[in-house]
């Protein structure tokens, strides 16, 4: 999803509290721009202050800055009834407090939110004046609590990362995996390679649910191995709208298809579904840059007993050494075994995780983006050393010039 997401799908996160404690400074520091007017005049914000925008990785959002809630007055019963109606249309609440108090107003919106069945984080703001020895007396267990300095741009970073853990799993969940990319009615050519790695009887997941979310669509999809790909194509009237491959027939995919199929593959796809291609795609640049040394991880989201030619510990590893030149140092995590500590890797590459939800995915991003080391995943990376990576990006336009710079 972009920026040009309808709003009625992005996530809205509501900023609530007292006047003054510091609500517009979080929004602005949160989006790293000056959204609303910030000023020590209790009552600044005097209508809610929509701000659309993509936080990554948690995708498209849209933050609401609230009038503060303990205004008084016959203006300040006005402000509060919008307040008071934004509570409706949240899918996820911030209540900020900075004095050490979570009081009668706290308590009250905390209720009505609850009563909304909408989580809450607490945010002690202003922690450079209070100190993070302050208690929040009166803040019920369960309620996660982050403290912040807005004016430092202290604790932005775990608000941000908060927000990722508690919001409901089901915003998580983008429409399509591949259906949105063809319209209704055409053709995406699947191409499954019945190799050694290829369960035995069936499809692998990431496989079958393209191919449902096709059909629940109204899209056709016909499935080849690569050595039938060719044979397929004849028989169509038209080239396909599109031909999604598995990850290592990049090359021999790519040599076939037809300059008018957009190409991708189904790591890919799944980059977008359960994680955030943008990031994912700008992961690939780090690939550019690795040395003689460098240490590299691989992170799988299930665990799966390793044939001889696996991909994720024999394949990418022979791709990326080809691929740079150096020699690299691998390191494999599978399943719930995610480092703690990335800051020793140059790069991450994850799977396509189908056996992942994407805010447990997105919450990896967010790992890494915090320890500063660049992620991508197998099929961006596959594509990358195999000199397709633009091309198997055209479907997503948006994302595409992310993979070029430094
Ligand atoms: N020391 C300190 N001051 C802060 C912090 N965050 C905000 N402020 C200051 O607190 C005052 C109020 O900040 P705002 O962001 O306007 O607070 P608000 O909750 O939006 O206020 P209203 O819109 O009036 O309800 C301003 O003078 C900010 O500079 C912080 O973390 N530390
Ligand atoms: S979770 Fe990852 S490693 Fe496991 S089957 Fe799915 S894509 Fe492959
Ligand atoms: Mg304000």
């Amino acid at each position: 999803m972009s920026l040009t997401t309808p709003k009625s799908m992005r996530l809205h996160i509501g900023i609530f509290g007292r006047r003054n404690v510091g609500k517009s400074s979080i929004l602005n520091a949160l989006c790293g721009q000056n959204i609303s007017i910030v000023s020590p005049h209790a009552g600044t914000t005097t209508d809610p202050v929509e701000k659309p925008m993509e936080l990554l990785p948690l995708g498209p959002v849209v933050f609401i800055d609230t009038a503060g809630i303990d205004d008084s007055g016959a203006l300040g019963e006005l402000r509060n009834r919008k307040t008071r109606s934004c509570l409706d249309r949240v899918d996820l609440g911030v209540i900020i407090t900075c004095d050490g108090v979570w009081g009668g107003f706290e308590q009250q919106l905390a209720a009505e939110l609850s009563a909304r069945d909408v989580p809450l984080i607490a945010v002690h703001n202003k922690q450079d004046l209070y100190g993070q020895s302050v208690r929040l007396e009166g803040l019920p267990a369960g309620i996660p609590l982050v403290f912040s300095s807005a004016l430092e741009a202290h604790g932005i970073d775990a608000l941000r990362a908060a927000l990722i853990e508690h919001a409901p799993e089901g915003c998580f969940e983008t429409a399509c995996i591949a259906a949105d990319l063809i319209a209704p009615g055409h053709t995406a050519v699947l191409v499954v390679p019945i190799d050694r790695e290829a369960p035995r009887g069936r499809l692998i997941l990431p496989q079958v649910q393209t191919i449902r979310d096709l059909l629940d669509n109204g899209r056709c999809a016909l499935v080849v191995r690569e050595h039938e790909l060719a044979q397929a194509l004849d028989l169509l009237k038209q080239p396909p709208e599109l031909i999604i491959t598995d990850s290592q027939a990049f090359e021999q995919v790519a040599a076939l298809a037809p300059p008018h199929s957009m190409l991708t593959g189904f790591s890919i796809l799944f980059a977008r579904y359960k994680a955030d291609l943008a990031t994912l795609v700008q992961g690939t640049r780090a690939i550019d840059k690795l040395q003689d040394g460098d240490r590299v991880l691989i992170a799988e989201s299930c665990t799966h007993h390793p044939i001889e030619d696996d991909i994720g510990r024999v394949k990418i590893p022979r791709w990326l050494e080809r691929y740079s030149g150096a020699t690299l140092s691998f390191t494999t995590a599978a399943g719930y075994d995610f480092p703690d500590d990335l800051g020793e890797y140059r790069l991450v590459i994850h799977c396509g995780a189908c056996m992942h939800t994407r805010k447990a995915m997105l919450r990896r991003l967010e790992k890494c983006r915090q320890a500063g080391v660049p992620v991508t995943n197998y099929g961006l990376a596959i594509a990358k050393c195999l000199g397709v990576l633009e091309r198997s990006l055209e479907p997503f336009p948006d994302v595409r010039e992310l993979c070029r710079g430094s």
